[in-house]
């Protein structure tokens, strides 16, 4: 496993194709969508050469901080109040816990910590807490991201003041698939949001889940509203949905895998300078598939066991990805001295990596 210092920068003798844009048409996404898959991919990495180190992924870790019970009827998820999902609802947690879990995190080599309550929108008793845990997981030196649902301009401002980095509120699909999914917020509310977390100077996560029984246009009109908020999102999530038994969506049938990898292909080149992330699902992906997805320009995933509620893989088995495809942890641009954790994580991988080559070798030597 190569570690960070051995790093490729990104190419700038490579073509620019795909200047940012915020006007494409839908029609020209769909043309995008209809290429040959080879061809597709290969458009892809260009872009995502162009702009990146390819073989770097940022690392996050997800830590659910207030769980179940929500008002919210989001048919894909378990931690709606409206459905039957057998999951035992918790309170806010306690600052302490969340600052162990983050803490936990940055030894375990992620670089940016987010965190994720089952709210409609956070109350000011709420928010109050919110803001000290951000303060505290800053302080560990790692980068902040919170999902809480809507926020108005005033929260917005407050949580950026408290040095949040990121917020995350997800557009989830297509405007018009929209109200097949959600009934209780709407698709104006999102934008709403995310232009406030804009205006407060946070740094905008916004993406959407595949996989819902939505048509494939649906996923290129997806993709043209997170091409039209400028500047485009920092971080784009694209989810695979988690088919939770007891929500509307649990029989759903499966989106082929390599439909999935085309959305990929498509955001990297939509939205050329944004860190795409391979989001929920990786547990139910082959590593072949995950593979495919950073061949598309994917550099951005969830590490530790858990997501919000539901399961991630295990960090070991994704230390041994990492180390079978020449991946390696992208550092913090705000922190290009060593952290501790990175190095960690990097550590871990390259101690990964050289048992790999000397169980190869140790097999060569068999077979002499
Ligand atoms: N309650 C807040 C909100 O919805 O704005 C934040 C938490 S919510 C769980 C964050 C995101 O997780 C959702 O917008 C959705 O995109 C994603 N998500 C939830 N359940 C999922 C599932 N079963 N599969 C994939 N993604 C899911
Ligand atoms: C995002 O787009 N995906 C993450 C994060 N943002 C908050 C959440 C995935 C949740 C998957 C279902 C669960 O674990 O509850
Ligand atoms: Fe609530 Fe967020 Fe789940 Fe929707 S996605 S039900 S808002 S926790």
């Amino acid at each position: 496993m190569p570690p960070a210092s051995h790093a490729a920068a990104p190419d700038a003798n490579l073509p620019d194709a795909a200047a940012v844009r915020h006007d494409w048409r839908l029609d020209e996404i769909e043309a995008l969508f209809a290429l040959p898959f080879n061809d597709l991919l290969f458009r892809a990495q260009q872009v995502h050469r162009r702009h990146f180190d390819a073989n770097a992924v940022q690392v996050s870790t997800l830590l659910s901080i207030k769980t179940g019970a929500c008002p919210e009827d989001c048919k894909y998820c378990p931690q709606s109040g409206h459905y039957a999902t057998g999951l035992d609802k918790e309170k806010l947690l306690e600052i302490e816990k969340v600052v162990e879990q983050a803490q936990a995190a940055r030894d375990a080599g992620a670089s940016r910590f987010c965190m994720g309550a089952a709210w409609r929108s956070p109350r000011d008793k709420d928010l109050e807490v919110v803001l000290e845990m951000v303060r505290r997981v800053k302080a560990l030196g790692l980068e902040t991201c919170m999902t809480l649902g809507m926020v108005d301009t005033d929260q917005a401002g407050r949580l950026a003041e408290a040095g949040l980095d990121y917020y995350n509120h997800n557009l989830d699909t297509s405007p018009e698939y929209y109200g097949e999914i959600i009934t209780t917020r709407t698709y104006a509310d999102r934008l709403e949001t995310l232009a406030n977390v804009r205006e407060a100077g946070m740094k905008v996560c916004s993406g959407g889940i595949l996989g819902m029984g939505e048509a494939p246009r649906d996923r290129a009109a997806l993709l043209q509203q997170l091409v039209r908020l400028d500047p485009h999102p920092e971080s784009v999530p694209i989810n695979m949905l988690i088919k939770v038994p007891g929500t509307p969506l649990e029989d759903v049938e499966d989106l082929d895998p390599v439909e999935f990898i085309r959305a990929i292909a498509v955001a990297r080149i939509l939205m050329p300078k944004s860190h795409v992330r391979l989001s929920a699902g990786r547990e139910q992906m082959s590593e072949s598939t995950q593979a495919l997805a950073f061949l598309a320009g994917a550099n951005s995933i969830f590490y530790g066991d858990k997501l919000l509620t539901t399961g991630n893989p295990q960090a070991e088995r994704d230390r041994a990805l990492f180390a079978k495809l020449g991946l390696h942890p992208e550092r913090r641009a705000s922190c290009a001295d060593d952290s501790q954790a990175q190095a960690g994580l990097e550590a871990a991988m390259a101690r990964q990596a050289d048992e790999a080559r000397a169980a190869a070798l140790a097999y060569d030597a068999t077979e002499a």
